[in-house]
């Protein structure tokens, strides 16, 4: 195996004999597969120039492919065996039609009305197809022995490979938020029609570095597109996010704990625990639910249990009842008592754990995890008090008289976007001492599960502006860029980059990936990403990526603070 897409690549390089999320190597196998029969899928499509508005189950199979190889969102050998399977009956189906319109273009159906033995000819070869839309596999065996052929090292040149795998990896994380959208009823054809464009553009030997780095670019202005879709389809049916003060103490009731970003799975678990005495916590990224507006109105919604996706295993262990992810992060549990107590949905998958399936009409039921929670101890109380979050951007346009006061007096010097996401490595502790040390005139804006290197601390207010103001889940950077984009007008500023804002952005998986992209795209420069610089960026892409934009690492905590306030 060779995996390089999280900033936890083993040695800073890649794993290649287990990854430290836990993978291993057959499941990463079958995730390279899965990946390359989809770039197949999407080969068909472009070089058919078919319409992406026919194939909704495709596009939706093929956004599921990307979301289920995302870092540490499924485990599940068999789900990846399924999933590969399905492609590749769909994408077969799919070089049907190529067939079709072969005949129909070729002429071939009025040599078949008038007898004619020559049919059209193969499409696989008309079109010159890639084996990627080819291959057959009809076994597990088989599938893993095709996928140590089609990895991330089946590209040799470095860079081209590292071109290749930065748009893969946004893409995923534009597949996670494109899939959050349609689980509300909203997508959008020009996203999927992007992404094969993009996946078919990894197959194709023939484009030049320059075109990769345009492609990538493009990668970045859909991820704004899908962003701006989420949190359309997250505002229209829940409102806008306002400021909240979320509990994070615990109550003595039997209780589930939900994890991951779908607010749709979230919904449906709190419709079928409302009155049956069983409360709902959320872990990690599943915080900024609580700041919108219709989920208010349960009240068996009780607060935020624990902090980021990393320190799961202990949490819940404490946590007592069953948990449900609905995305990634999943940690492997150790202990038998924590797995026995995990569900999954979606994308997500652990084997050995209940996953729970849709039906027909997106209706999932949660019966089982309720029965379970009943029959099991209420949570240990880690942690107790409140924290504040719903600064989205409705909710800063409100106060944007006050912020742009507190700017003009000099109260607020700076704005430190510090959204993304946490992880284990002792490294990141800089977040924490970062926001510790930064002036008392500044404030950060955040989003992600980077927030728990901070939210806790207490860094005050400046004339009752909170100085960490959380927007909500990774995808609301989104809020962040329209927030700045906002800023800019009221201060009748040419350039995003005039403002006072520094950006000191951590990562580790994909979603961060398409996150980043989009700022490029908006024209942020001067990101500063860490702790460390992907794996995946060859030394002349990092220098692209540096040069064009001003990408940098981290330093030290103080070096860094005296350059970006020096700015
Ligand atoms: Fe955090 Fe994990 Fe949010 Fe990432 S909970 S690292 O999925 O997308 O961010
Ligand atoms: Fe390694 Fe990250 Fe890939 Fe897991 S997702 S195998 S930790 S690089």
């Amino acid at each position: 195996m060779f995996c390089y897409q999280c900033q936890e690549a083993a040695k800073g390089t890649g794993c290649e004999i287990k990854g430290v999320c836990g993978k291993n190597e057959q499941v990463a196998k079958l995730q390279d597969l899965l990946i390359y029969t989809i770039k197949g899928v999407s080969e068909i499509i472009v070089k058919g120039k078919l319409d992406v508005k026919e194939f909704s189950e495709v596009n939706h199979e093929v956004f599921n492919s990307l979301f289920m190889t995302i870092t540490n969102a499924n485990f599940d050998e068999d789900a990846f065996v399924k999933e590969i399977t399905k492609m590749i009956a769909l994408r077969d189906e799919l070089r049907g039609k190529l067939f079709v319109e072969n005949a129909k273009s070729s002429g071939g159906f009025f040599r078949r009305l008038f007898g004619a033995k020559n049919e059209a000819a193969d499409p696989a070869e008309v079109y010159n197809l890639h084996d990627a839309a080819t291959f057959q596999v009809d076994s597990k065996a088989a599938m893993l022995q095709k996928a140590a052929s089609v990895g991330v090292l089946a590209t040799e040149n470095e860079d081209v490979r590292s071109l290749r795998e930065l748009i893969t990896y946004g893409l995923k994380g534009m597949a996670a938020y494109a899939h959050h959208a349609l689980n509300l009823g909203k997508e959008k054809s020009e996203i999927y029609a992007f992404a094969y464009e993009a996946l078919a553009a990894t197959l194709n030997d023939s484009l030049t570095a320059e075109e990769l780095v345009a492609l990538t670019l493009k990668t970045g202005e859909f991820g704004v597109a899908t962003m701006a879709l989420l949190d359309e389809a997250n505002t229209t049916k829940y409102g806008n996010p306002e400021i909240t003060e979320v509990n994070i103490g615990v109550r003595n009731n039997p209780a589930i704990l939900v994890s991951g970003h779908d607010l749709a799975d979230l919904e449906q678990l709190l419709e079928q625990t409302r009155g049956t005495g069983v409360d709902v916590y959320t872990h990690s990224e599943m915080l900024p639910a609580h700041y919108y507006p219709a989920f208010k109105k349960y009240d068996n919604f009780v607060g935020n249990y624990g902090n980021a996706w990393w320190k799961q295993l202990e949490e819940f262990e404490s946590f007592n009842g069953p948990i449900l992810f609905t995305t990634n992060c999943i940690v492997p549990p150790k202990s038998e008592s924590v797995k026995s107590r995990i569900f999954t949905t979606g994308a997500s998958g652990y084997p050995g754990c209940t996953h729970i399936e849709a039906d027909q009409s997106g209706k999932k039921d949660f019966s089982k995890i309720i029965q379970l929670a009943k029959s099991l101890k209420s949570p240990t109380e880690i942690e107790t008090g409140k924290i504040v979050g719903g600064f989205a951007h409705e909710q800063v346009f409100a106060l944007a008289d006050t912020v742009v006061n507190a700017v003009k007096s000099g109260a607020i010097k700076k704005f430190f976007v510090m959204a993304g996401c946490d992880g284990r490595m002792k490294s990141r502790d800089y977040y924490t001492e970062f926001a510790e040390k930064l002036p008392n005139d500044t404030v950060i804006l955040t989003a992600g599960c980077a927030k728990y290197k901070y939210n806790k601390l207490d860094l005050g207010n400046i004339g009752g502006i909170p100085r960490v103001l959380d927007a909500g889940q990774c995808n609301d950077s989104y809020s962040l860029a329209l927030i700045a984009l906002k800023l800019k007008e009221v201060f009748g500023l040419d350039d995003v980059n005039d403002l006072p804002i520094a950006y000191n952005i951590a990562w580790y998986e994909q979603k961060a990936v398409i996150v980043l992209l989009a700022l490029l795209y908006l024209g942020v420069k001067n990101i500063h990403l860490g702790p460390t610089l992907p794996a995946f960026l060859s030394p002349n892409v990092a220098k692209v990526l540096v040069e064009t934009f001003g990408i940098a690492g981290i330093g030290t905590v103080d070096s860094d603070i005296e350059l970006f306030m020096g700015k």
